[in-house]
């Protein structure tokens, strides 16, 4: 039996990865982060949370990594943890680069220092590209980053001691550079759920409109549930090496808004309002990620369309 570490177990992404590995028959533990509302911190791991084992730990206390590490022993490391949102990056810059950047570098010395034949997977983004684009259109593993908002740049940094550490210590780590990836457990403050929950509210008549930043910029969004599969296979190669896992498509904010209100039968234009105050300062105007490398070498293809992950989300958000 292999026993595996998820750092933030209880986000999106760490849930699906947990029920996974649980299905893979692995031992898994995982890591919280301690907030002042410790009831609804678990919520997506319910139909997991007897299985699993769960321990409180910070990305920026290098004591409580050791801790869970001298704990679980883990074969198989999963890194997850992070302050994810990009736009609450700009209002906190050092927090979001001291989770992110520093926190990494934390994990890389304990892991290096307690157990370093453990696999590693860190969770690289997009983000890290910023505006720039291959002349295909794409961006792939060689894409060079140029990162547009404080998230973005302490992604850069826990890439590249990732890389830095994989090298100079001879130690199994990947990265994978995830495009936008969804779910009914995506978090209420991301753009597609939030659509989803807004058009859903305005269809019940409990809202009449929906306040959104720029609806002009464009993702490569898949489903949350194909993507931990990539990190899995990942983790299961002969040698650590970087993916990007995306689903080869891009579409943009208003098309979402087409498609969800559509599919509540109303119109966008009649209740989507622009409000500046979700504009970011600076914006990443444009992401498709390339999945060439992926499909390649792990074998790995999205299941979902970008239909059936809005079709996902709607059916969710239409029984809450
Ligand atoms: O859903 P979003 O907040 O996701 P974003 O910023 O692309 O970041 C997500 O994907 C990254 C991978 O590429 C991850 F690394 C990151 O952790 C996160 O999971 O915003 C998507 C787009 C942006 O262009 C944003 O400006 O939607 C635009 N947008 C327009 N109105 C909005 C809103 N985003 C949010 N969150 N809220 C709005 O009202």
């Amino acid at each position: 039996m292999k026993t595996a570490l998820i750092t933030g177990i209880n986000g999106q992404d760490g849930s699906y990865l947990a029920e996974l590995l649980l299905s893979k028959n692995y031992k898994v533990f995982g890591t919280i982060k301690r907030n002042s509302v410790a009831e609804t911190q678990t919520v997506r791991l319910n139909s997991v949370y007897s299985k699993v084992t769960l321990e409180y730990a910070d990305m920026t206390d290098i004591a409580s990594l050791i801790n869970i590490l001298k704990i679980s022993r883990p074969d198989e490391i999963y890194h997850l943890a992070a302050q994810s949102h990009v736009q609450i990056s700009f209002t906190e810059p050092v927090y979001t680069t001291n989770a992110n950047a520093l926190g990494t570098l934390n994990l890389l010395e304990a892991v290096r220092v307690m157990c370093p034949m453990a696999k590693v997977y860190n969770a690289a983004s997009s983000e890290m590209f910023g505006n720039s684009v291959n002349a295909d259109g794409c961006q792939d593993e060689m894409t060079s980053m140029h990162p547009v908002s404080p998230y973005a740049c302490s992604k850069v940094f826990a890439y590249n001691i990732c890389r830095n550490y994989r090298n100079s210590y001879n130690m199994f780590i990947c990265n994978g550079i995830l495009f936008n990836h969804e779910s009914p457990r995506r978090g209420t403050n991301f753009v597609t759920t939030k659509i989803v929950k807004g058009a859903n509210e305005i269809y019940r008549n409990k809202k009449k409109e929906l306040r959104l930043g720029n609806l002009y910029s464009r993702r490569d969004w898949g489903h949350a549930k194909d993507y931990v599969r990539a990190m899995y296979l990942m983790m299961q190669q002969p040698e650590p090496d970087d993916f990007v896992i995306a689903t080869g498509r891009s579409n943009s904010v208003l098309d979402v808004c087409k498609y969800v209100f559509n599919a509540f039968g109303l119109d966008h234009t009649k209740h989507v309002i622009i409000d500046p105050k979700y504009f970011r300062p600076e914006e990443l105007e444009f992401l498709k990620g390339s999945p060439a490398k992926a499909n390649r070498v792990l074998g790995w293809q999205p299941e979902y369309t970008f239909e059936q992950l809005l079709d996902e989300l709607i059916a969710y958000w239409k029984e809450q």
